[in-house]
């Protein structure tokens, strides 16, 4: 059973918001076609502005675009056309952040992750005029909309748009300008990455999941300090995890704000450890050290669970076959940094913490192989993971690391780094060794290559050589809109590009 300790979970409510609506209106009628130069072999072609009224026979169907995305609901108004309705209409609606989320067959379904997150449902109308907003919040730039009955009715739809909405708008972002114009694009669409994702929390990605994942959380607040600065809105997602454990006092990977009791009873050690990274960089960017007074107990409690037994179960990464063996105690060790940090900063004995940073000193190095220059697992398998991670623990110079980091273009090995999450911290693991120019190369070709590939947001995962890639088994459940995705916006003023 969780434990919910009402007295954060108060304190989370406090600092929650009312959203900020607004509503949009379709504005192209468009068909996707086949285009083997598109990504995905699929391509969204306009056929015509939008007029209403929109009127559709039986077995018509009309795909719309709205020009941008949006997570919001949809909301129609029908009207018959001249005689009374005399058996129900039936209309399909199906949502789509990317044209093969919409052309896929939705039979043809075989991912891991339940089908219900298939973005679409199917409306009966019985009687008309007939006016209503749907109760599924979606998350899209196109529409589908088919008419499925075979009545012989002809209908009007008199009224169609979405209420959008998100906890910040567009306009209250910091300026920042861009030396060139890519990197101006790549930044602004990691801004809007992440204004979709920030609603009543931070979710990962508003299409799929609903709820909050800490290793999410940590990347999209860091981003955040500068971008919105929504104070309350970190400081809520922070005293959600901390409020909602799991029955030993572990912080969940992710909590379900709106179902009770709000956790599963399953960790990612990793993502339990971020909750120290979470209130470090609260402090560290605002200068505020009441959060760490309250929650520091908690973030040693991780600590030092982990610190028992790191063949627990631990994420890393999306990569098929992944040995955590390395990476996780780097991350164990990253995050204690952090730990001792805050323990600094409050005036606490940090005597365990560091007997801790020495022990995982010695540790780590024992899976570095003088012969090859890496880090490798027992089996023997060398992931750039681990490079990474290894690099960002603390345990070698800046030398070392860049001369680790060197190597990772050339490795020969399927253990490569999957979603932008992990790049995130490749990119820290560069900047880190001193390596800034390699850093700005891969947000500029990385993310680049995603707006080439025609992404209105940064999605949850990429792969430039494998458009069909995805942690699920089926990549029309991948969200094209991802807040882990979201960090240039992080870099680039960072590092001043
Ligand atoms: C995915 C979620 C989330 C991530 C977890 C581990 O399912 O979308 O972004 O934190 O994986």
């Amino acid at each position: 059973m969780a434990h919910i300790n009402e007295a954060l979970l108060a304190k989370a409510n406090a600092h929650k918001k009312p959203l900020i609506q607004r509503e949009v209106a379709p504005i192209s009628v468009c068909e996707i076609k086949a285009d083997s130069k598109a990504f995905q072999g699929l391509a969204v072609k306009k056929c015509s502005d939008l007029t209403l009224p929109l009127t559709l026979a039986p077995k018509e169907s009309v795909l719309l675009d709205f020009g941008e995305h949006l997570v919001g609901y949809l909301t129609f108004s029908l009207v018959q056309r001249g005689l009374i309705v005399d058996s129900p209409v039936k209309l399909r609606f199906s949502f789509g952040e990317f044209p093969l989320e919409i052309a896929k067959p939705k039979e043809e379904y075989r991912g891991w992750l339940g089908s219900g997150w298939l973005q679409y449902e199917d409306k009966s109308v019985v009687f008309a005029p007939y006016r209503t907003t749907l109760e599924r919040r979606y998350s899209f730039r196109y529409l589908l909309i088919e008419r499925m009955d075979s009545s012989a009715l002809t209908v009007d739809f008199t009224e169609l748009f979405a209420t959008a909405q998100s906890a910040v708008s567009l306009s209250d972002a910091a300026e920042y300008h861009a030396k060139d114009a890519r990197m101006q694009r790549i930044y602004d669409f990691s801004v809007n990455t992440l204004k979709e994702c920030e609603q009543d929390v931070y979710e990962d990605g508003p299409k799929r999941d609903r709820r909050l994942w800490i290793g999410d959380l940590r990347l999209q607040a860091l981003t955040d300090y500068r971008v919105f600065r929504n104070l309350d809105l970190i400081r809520r997602c922070i005293y959600l995890h901390a409020a909602c454990l799991t029955e030993e006092d572990k912080v969940a990977p992710c909590v379900f704000p709106d179902s009770f009791p709000y956790v599963d009873d399953w960790t990612f050690a990793d993502y339990s450890l971020y909750l120290s990274s979470c209130v470090w960089d609260y402090t560290e960017h605002t200068g505020d050290v009441t959060l760490a007074e309250e929650l520091y107990d908690l973030c040693l409690k991780q600590a030092e669970w982990v610190g028992r037994d790191f063949t627990v179960k631990s994420f890393i990464d999306w990569c098929p076959g992944l040995e955590n063996e390395v990476a996780f105690p780097c991350v164990y060790r990253y995050t204690l940094a952090h730990l001792k940090g805050l323990a600094e900063q409050l005036g606490r004995d940090t005597a365990w913490i560091d007997s801790e940073l020495v022990r995982m000193k010695e540790f780590i190095l024992s899976y570095y192989d003088a012969n090859v220059g890496l880090f490798v697992t027992k089996s023997g398998q060398v992931s750039e993971h681990s490079q990474v991670w290894a690099c960002l623990s603390g345990v070698l110079s800046q030398t070392e690391c860049a001369a680790i980091l060197a190597k990772l273009p050339t490795l020969d090995t399927k253990f490569t780094m999957r979603t932008p999450y992990m790049i995130h911290y490749y990119l820290e693991a560069l900047v880190g060794a001193g390596m800034e120019t390699v850093a700005a190369d891969k947000i500029r070709t990385y993310w680049g290559l995603m707006l080439d590939a025609g992404f209105d947001c940064c999605p949850e995962a990429f792969n430039p050589n494998d458009d069909f890639e995805s942690p699920y088994g089926a990549p029309e459940v991948n969200s094209a809109c991802h807040a882990w995705s979201c960090t240039p916006a992080y870099w680039i003023p960072k590092l001043g590009l």
